[in-house]
């Protein structure tokens, strides 16, 4: 059995869709969650969404033990959680780093990324259509 792609995502993505549309679209997390599933093919993908820091830190631990490669959208985190650097940091496979906006053209507060520091790629600015993207380039990665 292939080892599954971890599709991560972190606080307020689960209001996509109505969340300030202009900036991160009218995709739903569902309609992501499919992106991601057409993209795999038949790939398994374990796709989750938590505002909950210690919910995301589990899920890195799970995909360190169960996983293939992990997609990480950690929303607000990327700019303020080290646990999370410090999960991800124990990953031995591929990790892409997810942003439906282009943060570096955002506030400042958005320019920093701790998960930068081991994310093997980042992709940000392509939409919801970035999931697919990613999702695409993760399965190359971990075949
Ligand atoms: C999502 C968020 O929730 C913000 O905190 C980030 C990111 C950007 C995104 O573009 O997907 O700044």
């Amino acid at each position: 059995m292939a080892k599954a792609i971890y599709v991560l995502n972190g606080p307020n993505l689960n209001r996509l869709g109505t969340r300030e549309p202009a900036i991160y679209g009218k995709a739903t997390l569902a309609d992501v969650e499919r992106y991601c599933r057409e993209a795999a093919g038949g790939h398994p993908v374990e796709f989750r969404q938590s505002n909950s820091e210690a919910d995301i830190i589990g899920w890195i631990h799970e995909a360190i033990d169960n996983g293939g490669g992990i997609v990480i959208n950690p929303a607000a985190f990327t700019f303020t959680s080290i646990a999370i650097l410090d999960a991800l940091k124990m990953f031995e496979g591929p990790i892409i780093e997810l942003h439906i906006t282009n943060i570096h053209k955002r506030e400042p507060y958005y320019h920093h990324s701790y998960v930068s520091k081991i994310a093997t790629a980042v992709i940000a600015g392509l939409g919801p259509e970035g999931y697919r993207v990613a999702t695409a380039s993760m399965l190359k990665l971990v075949k």
